[in-house]
């Protein structure tokens, strides 16, 4: 796939994806946000692709924000439409079938924290910074920022972040839950391959539905949720796949899982 601010390189199982408009840290303009979704959707449809890492150009950003220069000039309308793609683009990497690694590789600011919110696990470099700046220029976040960071680090740290607009570095993302893990910069690629390759090897019908279950299940009340992920535990013994992985522990040796 060829796009004019995206990498999308696909090797073996994993996709790496890197936004790039190094001039603007990587900030998202409405082409850009068009191009995540139209990646997406594609690697959405690619059954070889079994793990996805998103990550910027560059060591200074991960992404800076909606495009300010973009967003300066919006009436009332466009703004809607603006903040109604970029919610589209996050719900269709939030739900993409595979899991969606983010690699922080610098400031991951506005809409930049939004997109690593919508991924399932955020490794950041040492020099990684998170926040929820809008409120600095007027707005409130339009990516989904007030719903789901609430949603992963409780509403207290959150409201503290969305409503002071206050950067933090990539050790109190780790304290606060935002961040998975640190690593230094240099690493950053290589771990998240690392997980990306391990999530590879497991089952890909049980870490596509356990996907779901995580997903789907905290929108729901637990009694449902438990119930829903009872489902999918039932749908497993269709596959061959598990079929595949009780046979091979049971014959000591590895599972060559077929997808
Ligand atoms: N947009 C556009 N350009 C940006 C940018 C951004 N978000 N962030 C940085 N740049 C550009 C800078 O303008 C500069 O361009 P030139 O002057 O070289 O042409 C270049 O990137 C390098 O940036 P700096 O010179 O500022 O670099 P520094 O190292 O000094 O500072 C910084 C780095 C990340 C601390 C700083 O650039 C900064 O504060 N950037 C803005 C961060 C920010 O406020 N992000 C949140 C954006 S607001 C909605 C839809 C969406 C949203 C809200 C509502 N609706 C439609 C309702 C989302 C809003 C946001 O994400």
């Amino acid at each position: 796939m060829q796009f004019n601010n995206l990498l999308c390189e696909i090797d073996g199982p994993v996709a790496i994806v890197t936004i790039h408009r190094p001039k603007a840290l990587n900030a998202l303009n409405q082409e850009t946000l068009e191009e995540l979704l139209v990646c997406f959707q594609g690697l959405a449809e690619n059954s070889l692709v079994r793990v996805v890492i998103i990550t910027g150009s560059g060591e200074k950003a991960f992404v800076a924000g909606a495009d300010i220069s973009f967003m300066e000039n919006l009436d009332v309308l466009t703004a809607r439409k603006f903040a109604l793609l970029g919610q589209k683009a996050l719900s269709t990497i939030e739900n993409l079938p595979q899991p969606v690694i983010a690699a922080v590789n610098g400031f991951a600011l506005g809409g930049g924290c939004e997109l690593a919110l919508a991924c399932d696990i955020r490794l950041a470099s040492e020099n990684a910074k998170f926040g929820q700046p809008e409120v600095n220029l007027g707005v409130l976040p339009g990516f989904g920022g007030t719903q789901r960071l609430p949603r992963l680090i409780g509403k207290g740290p959150a409201a503290e972040l969305l409503f002071t607009g206050n950067m933090i570095d990539a050790a109190e993302a780790f304290r606060l839950g935002l961040a998975n893990r640190i690593v230094p910069q240099d690493q950053l690629l290589p771990a998240c391959r690392e997980m990306a390759e391990k999530i590879a090897s497991r089952g890909p019908v049980a870490v596509r539905l356990c996907k779901d279950a995580v997903n789907s299940g905290m929108e729901m009340d637990l009694a449902r949720a438990c119930q829903y992920e009872a489902d999918h535990f039932a749908l497993c013994f269709s596959s061959d796949e598990q079929k595949e992985g009780m046979r091979a522990f049971l014959e000591k040796r590895q599972p060559k899982f077929q997808g």
